[in-house]
């Protein structure tokens, strides 16, 4: 958000303050003020004027301004009700050169899941891509899924619901005894061996949608069905990204929180890989974000593949 505009909301936050105070404060004139005051209502911002001064009474539901504000995290929102796909404007302004931007939408027309799947993103979901320029490896990328997947089944505990993780990309809630999709994770990146240029992590969140408006077969559902409410979508995504931005790109940071969530780990499992179908119980996580996988015979390290909960002999 605007720098002086976020300045006007800290100062209206408690209460009125009239505007030659607002101005005199923040160094602006007193038209700066209300004109800054207009935007901010246009953008959703409910602020009462009265004869003691302004005084902010609600902040928009979700949206670009109202993730923004006091988001405890460093990055610019860009908002759209409705676009493609999150990951393809990530990109697009990634080969204009920014950083440290999110795109957020409500719904997408486009969406795309991996190994060009389609991702089904109504209105009401939570729809967004991180874009920044970490200085590591390529192959260092695939931890930042992990950092999403714990940055994202952290804020839906904090919301009462009890996600857990399901190797690589799938943040689960177990539904009358089955597991279900709540969210998805599409991470892309383009560099050079030695250094990232950039990395896009996209995160599909079903929040406050109709379980009945995804695909079936999908076995998804999503948060509001399993609170029973809808979730304050802009409160959730700035946990994601608060949490996001502070495990960073600590790997053992990363991991740790990684292996508490996961419901993987110890499980039988199924996963099919390029080179063949690996079956086994995962043991455990590597960096930068390979499960390991006990098949019996040896310990096997797989790097990707769609995985396969199974149940216990
Ligand atoms: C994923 O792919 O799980 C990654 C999804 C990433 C979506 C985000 S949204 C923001 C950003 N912008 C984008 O365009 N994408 C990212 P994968 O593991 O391939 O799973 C895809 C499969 O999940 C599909 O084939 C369906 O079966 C199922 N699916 C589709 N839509 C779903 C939904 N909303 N909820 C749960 N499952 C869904």
């Amino acid at each position: 958000m605007h720098e002086t505009r976020e300045r006007v909301l800290a100062a209206i936050a408690d209460g009125p303050v009239s505007g030659p105070d607002i101005a005199s404060r923040l160094d602006v004139s007193r038209a700066a003020v209300w004109k800054h005051v207009e935007a901010l209502r246009e953008a959703g911002f409910a602020i009462a004027s009265e004869d003691d001064g302004y005084a902010l009474t609600g902040v928009p539901d979700f949206g670009g301004p109202a993730v923004a504000y006091e988001l405890d995290a460093p990055f610019e929102i860009e908002y759209h009700d409705a676009i493609p796909s999150t990951n393809a404007r990530a990109r697009e302004l990634a080969d204009e050169g920014a950083s440290d931007v999110v795109v957020l939408a409500d719904e997408q027309t486009g969406g795309r899941g991996r190994l060009d799947r389609t991702w089904h993103s109504p209105s009401g979901g939570i729809w967004l891509s991180v874009l920044f320029r970490p200085d590591v490896p390529m192959a260092a990328a695939p931890v930042f899924t992990l950092a999403a997947a714990v940055a994202v089944t952290r804020a839906a505990r904090e919301a009462g619901v009890e996600a857990v993780i399901k190797w690589p990309n799938d943040v689960l809630v177990e539904v009358d005894g089955e597991e279900r999709k709540l969210v998805g994770i599409l991470t892309e990146m383009e560099g050079e061996a030695d250094r990232v240029s950039w990395v896009v992590v996209g995160v599909g969140i079903n929040a406050n949608v109709d379980p009945d408006a995804l695909p079936s077969e999908a076995n998804a559902t999503s948060l509001s069905a399993v609170r029973g409410e809808p979730v304050d979508r802009r409160r959730f995504t700035q946990r994601v990204l608060e949490t996001f931005d502070t495990v960073g790109t600590d790997p053992e940071t990363i991991l740790d929180a990684w292996r508490e969530y996961a419901a993987t780990l110890g499980r039988r499992v199924r996963i099919d890989t390029p080179d063949g179908e690996i079956r086994g119980e995962a043991v455990d996580i590597e960096y930068p974000g390979s499960l390991v996988v006990d098949t019996g015979e040896k310990r096997v390290t797989v790097a990707a593949g769609d995985c396969d909960h199974l149940r216990p002999l």
